[in-house]
């Protein structure tokens, strides 16, 4: 006899609701059109549950909402910033912070700090704005991420680690002396929201110490990582999520942070580092990109809700019901012979996309194409995450071919309810019972950066 799971609920009840728009297929059909096949390109009134992503789409708490009021305005030395800073030292451990607008204003300004023409970033698998800013700033981003990572069905716990050996090799290869940092993130987003162990990471650091290297530390998903090795590494159980996070910081040089992810704001970010003369030019350059740097982008109020939202994110219940959520849908999809990627992602769903129409090739976009029909049966938003978000190759133009072509079925923290689930699951089993029967589309407009976010289609006739 199996063990029956425990039921577990939401620490929270809802004080707020938010009206959603029902559509007819009809209404969906004419929308999409208009979209050019691309999720990216709908209004948000077209659409019902939106698992587009979970990025700036979480429900902030009653807390978070009476700190926007305690919003202090000025321009420079925001009573909000030094609350800011309290928390990134107080749970991350980080010594120097600058905030920026989000994640990618970090990235940006990191990147111009750190790498010159001709260097080379190894990391535990690509995201997309994180390698654009990489190779806008002249390096080359090499991926070392563990096999397992690209392999759908394998089980492995830990796909976001680090091949310690292609790490070496690359070393080896191109000297420690063009490598100004590994790129690691927690937890890794394009394998499917996929933990490192902190195993892995302090071998990791213990490799780079040897050369001399820094590990910037892409932080955007940082409290669900540290879940999953609460969950799953031996030894780390009976420890807080709070004291995972912290000591996955300590054992890395800086970071890079979306808080619109993990710490629960709507809009927000930062770059923070150990090392007062990058610290030094980032407050430099944050004057330039994002604004002075004690506010880098935001108001006084956005500081103050990411200061809390940081607080409440790292608290056990709330990461506990939060991954519960995304895990329950796993299984109700899993139940329904759906093929996903295994095992289930912390943030949200993948499918394999490859597997679900394995009849498409990779040039008819099977993700792009399963994302539009998913919205068309239900409208349900998700993303694409395989050919079209790779993009194409640097040196020779074509196409990249990635190994996962996924769609991602996004949760928001603290939005949906399990019958949202329900509702969801259903429809992706719906459309997979029909799959045969669905072409693919080909690409009529193709923008020259992050190509996925604005790029157009028509359907393949049959
Ligand atoms: C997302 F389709 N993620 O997952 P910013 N690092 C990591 C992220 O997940 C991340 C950023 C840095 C988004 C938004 C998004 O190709 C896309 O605050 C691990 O969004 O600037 C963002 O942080 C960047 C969706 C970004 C995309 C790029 O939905």
């Amino acid at each position: 006899m199996t063990e029956k799971r425990m039921s577990w609920a939401e620490p929270f009840k809802i004080k707020m609701v938010e009206p959603l728009f029902m559509t007819t297929p009809a209404q969906r059909v004419k929308a999409l059109e208009e979209a050019g096949y691309n999720t990216f390109l709908l209004r948000s009134e077209d659409v019902y549950i939106d698992l587009l992503t979970d990025s700036g789409t979480s429900a902030m708490s009653d807390r978070q909402w009476a700190g926007l009021m305690l919003g202090d305005e000025a321009y420079a030395g925001s009573r909000n910033y030094y609350h800011l800073e309290e928390a990134v030292r107080k749970y991350y451990g980080y010594k120097y912070l600058v905030p920026t607008h989000q994640g990618r204003g970090a990235e940006n300004i990191l990147s111009r700090i750190l790498i010159k023409p001709g260097d080379i970033l190894p990391g535990n698998m690509y995201f997309t704005t994180t390698k654009a800013h990489q190779e806008l700033a002249g390096g080359t981003f090499v991926d070392i991420i563990v096999d397992e990572a690209h392999d759908p069905r394998s089980l492995f716990p830990f796909k976001g680690n680090v091949d310690l050996a292609k790490l070496q090799r690359v070393i080896d290869e191109q000297g420690a002396e063009r490598i100004p940092y590994v790129s690691l993130a927690t937890t890794v987003n394009m394998a499917g929201g996929q933990p490192i162990s902190l195993a892995n990471l302090k071998a990791v650091r213990a490799l780079t110490a040897k050369h001399g290297i820094r590990i910037i530390h892409d932080m955007t998903r940082v409290a669900e990582n540290a879940y999953m090795i609460q969950q799953l590494e031996e030894g780390q159980g009976a420890r807080s999520v709070a004291e995972i996070v912290f000591d996955i910081c300590s054992l890395t040089d800086g970071a890079t942070m979306s808080a619109k992810k993990d710490a629960l704001v709507n809009i927000g970010g930062f770059m923070a580092t150990n090392e007062w003369d990058v610290f030094e030019e980032a407050r430099n350059q944050v004057v330039l990109y994002e604004g002075l740097h004690t506010y880098g982008g935001l108001a006084g109020r956005d500081m103050e809700a990411m200061a809390i939202g940081i607080a409440e994110s790292v608290q056990d219940d709330h990461i506990r019901a939060r991954v519960g959520q995304v895990f329950y849908l796993g299984e109700k999809l899993l139940e329904a012979g759906v093929p996903l990627v295994r095992p289930t992602g912390t943030h949200g769903v993948f499918l394999d996309a490859k597997a679900f129409l394995p009849h498409l090739p990779q040039i008819a976009f099977p993700a792009q194409t399963l994302a539009a029909e998913i919205y068309v049966d239900s409208g349900v938003r998700t993303m694409e995450r395989g050919i079209v978000s790779a993009g194409r190759d640097k040196l020779t133009g074509d196409h990249c071919y990635p190994e996962l072509e996924l769609v991602r079925l996004t949760i928001p923290r603290r939005v949906y309810t399990q019958a949202h689930m329900d509702v969801i699951a259903e429809s992706v089993a719906r459309v997979y019972q029909r799959r045969d029967r669905i072409t693919g589309l080909k690409m009529t407009y193709e923008p020259k950066y992050l190509r996925f976010f604005q790029a157009r289609f028509e359907p393949l006739r049959a």
